[in-house]
């Protein structure tokens, strides 16, 4: 079958899926990103993955790598490491997200560096989405935590995982990461902030997740990753307060 071009304004686009316990519904994921037409390859980091999730993954065109590392942050990192277009998207494959919405991360890489998505548009939350209003103010109000320290556009979102990047910006942060497990996420905006690319945030849907999260599904898991967040947020404003200091 001849299939139309696919990138973005002669970009090429890649999406990374980072995959632990999605096998119900990461094999639509992939077919439904492919069906936008925008995408040219998929990556799906297998994390030591439910078993049969591979199986699901073959049955597609998506190229799967396996991370035996076990955590979010190492799986987005192998990602980035295996990604080899020059705009990179990530989401996850547990049907909280629409492919669809990827329309809108790529209009706006024509302006920024960096597109990320927030979730916290009330209008764009499904019911039973896990989006409550705990969830919701707590990641606005972190979002606000970041924004206001290191006084950039605005935030309402650390969380989520559906952001673009230019290949540009991963090349020159990848070698400062860190952070290997859930809070990952906020490291990815922090480093993007602080050396000094362009980005805007913008609202996507947020779905009800198919199968079971293993992380914000449970309230204490929730709330000790929200104190390592804000906590990662306050390391480095004070770890690049003191640099600046001293090239002074
Ligand atoms: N929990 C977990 N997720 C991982 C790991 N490695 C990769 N992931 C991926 O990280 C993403 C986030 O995990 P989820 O369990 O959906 O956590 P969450 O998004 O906070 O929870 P929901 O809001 O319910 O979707 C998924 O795409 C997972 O496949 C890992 O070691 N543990
Ligand atoms: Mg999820």
């Amino acid at each position: 079958m001849l299939r139309k071009a696919d990138m973005w304004n002669n970009r090429r686009v890649s999406v990374i899926f980072p995959t632990y316990n999605e096998k119900e519904s990461i094999r639509e994921a992939i077919e439904d990103f492919f069906a936008t037409g925008y995408v040219d390859e998929i990556i799906v980091v297998n994390n030591n993955a439910r078993e049969g999730t591979d199986r699901e993954v073959g049955k597609t065109r998506a190229i799967q790598v396996f991370e035996r590392k076990q955590g979010y942050g190492y799986a987005i990192r192998r990602g980035f490491e295996e990604a080899t277009s020059d705009l990179i998207v990530l989401c996850e494959p547990d049907g909280t997200f629409e492919a669809a919405d990827i329309l809108k991360l790529l209009v706006y890489s024509d302006s920024f560096d960096a597109v990320w998505g927030t979730r916290t548009n009330i209008a764009l939350i499904e019911q039973g989405a896990n989006m409550g209003m705990f969830m919701r103010c707590g990641n606005v109000a972190a979002a606000k935590v970041m924004q206001n320290l290191y006084n950039t556009s605005r935030l309402t979102d650390v969380g989520c995982t559906y952001k673009l990047f230019k290949k540009e910006v991963i090349e020159k942060i990848k070698d400062k990461f860190n952070v290997g497990s859930q809070h990952f996420g906020p490291e990815l905006m922090l480093l993007t902030i602080l050396n000094g690319f362009s980005f805007v945030e913008i609202p996507v849907n947020y779905y009800k997740r198919v199968g079971k999260s293993s992380v914000t599904g449970h309230k204490s898991k929730t709330f000790i990753l929200a104190i390592k967040m804000l906590n990662l947020i306050m390391v480095y404003f004070f770890r690049n307060l003191f640099v600046r200091k001293r090239k002074k």
